[in-house]
């Protein structure tokens, strides 16, 4: 069996495991353990211990591979590495708003071939393996095609710091006017997946981390959305834009003149 379609059948295994005990063990009002980039910006008890069992897998099957995670950081190297977050959307997982999911990607040499988004409060399990498309309980995602700027349902999300804040909120007031309609998910693995999934026709964020998107961005884009940055840069935390072709490009010159890369 090719080395990718092992590693799709293993990001999804861990998601799956880790979103059951999410499950079980998530209180009626989880404990703010501590604060990270700004005061909004919460670490629960459930965060750690979550990612501990998935790098706790991961060592279990693959000893030697690297692990990236949102609350452990970067661990060991090779050509094969990890990239986790255990609960994307901690501010919904908090106030129990059930949009929140288990992130999991395999990266080989610097390109993600595997990923498992878990919507656990949803009980939807999204997986891609590179050149095998997007899958959601067995049936293969296309995004939508042929939406003009005009008629388009887009996704947003902001971030923690009052000053990007502040700018993100500029940026939203001359997106609005333009687009059918905004959608506020709260977790950046699950809008891309619902761009994968034609929920939405596109989405845009400043900001995000490797472990928000990596494994969502594969999803979206082997659902035939294109996912990058501004300017022809590939996604980064500078800039997450994502959209089938057509809608990518509109969405991308309303946003590039208005300079969104800035945080004041
Ligand atoms: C969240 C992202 C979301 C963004 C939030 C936050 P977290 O990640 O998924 O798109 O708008 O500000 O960054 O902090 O829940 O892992």
């Amino acid at each position: 069996m090719e080395t990718r379609v092992i590693f799709g059948h293993l990001v999804e295994e861990i998601a799956r495991e880790a979103g059951e005990m999410l499950l079980a063990k998530r209180p009626a009002r989880p404990e703010v353990l501590a604060t990270k980039s700004s005061p909004t910006d919460v670490v629960t008890a459930l965060d750690r211990a979550c990612e501990e069992l998935i790098r706790s897998r991961i060592k279990a099957v693959r000893p030697d591979d690297a692990i990236l995670g949102e609350e452990g950081g970067e661990a060991g190297e090779g050509r094969v590495r990890w990239i986790v977050d255990p609960i994307d959307g901690t501010v919904n997982f908090l106030y129990g708003l059930p949009e929140w999911a288990v992130s999991i990607a395999v990266e080989v040499d610097g390109e993600v071939v595997a990923g498992a988004v878990n919507v656990v409060p949803r009980g939807e399990v999204f997986t891609a393996v590179k050149g095998g498309g997007a899958w959601l309980a067995g049936e293969r995602l296309r995004c939508n095609t042929g939406v003009p700027l005009e008629r388009a349902l887009v996704a947003t999300g902001f971030g923690y710091e009052s000053g990007r804040r502040r700018v993100q909120a500029e940026i939203l007031g001359h997106v609005l006017p333009r687009v059918r309609d905004i959608r506020r998910g709260g977790a950046a693995s699950s809008d891309l997946c619902s761009v994968a999934a034609g929920r939405v026709d596109g989405y845009y964020e400043r900001g995000l981390n490797p472990w928000d998107y990596a494994a969502g961005g594969l999803i979206a884009a082997e659902a035939g959305a294109r996912v990058g940055g501004l300017s022809g840069r590939p996604n980064s935390p500078g800039f997450t834009l994502c959209a089938a072709s057509g809608l990518f490009e509109e969405l991308h010159d309303l946003l590039l003149p208005l300079d969104p890369e800035r945080d004041a």
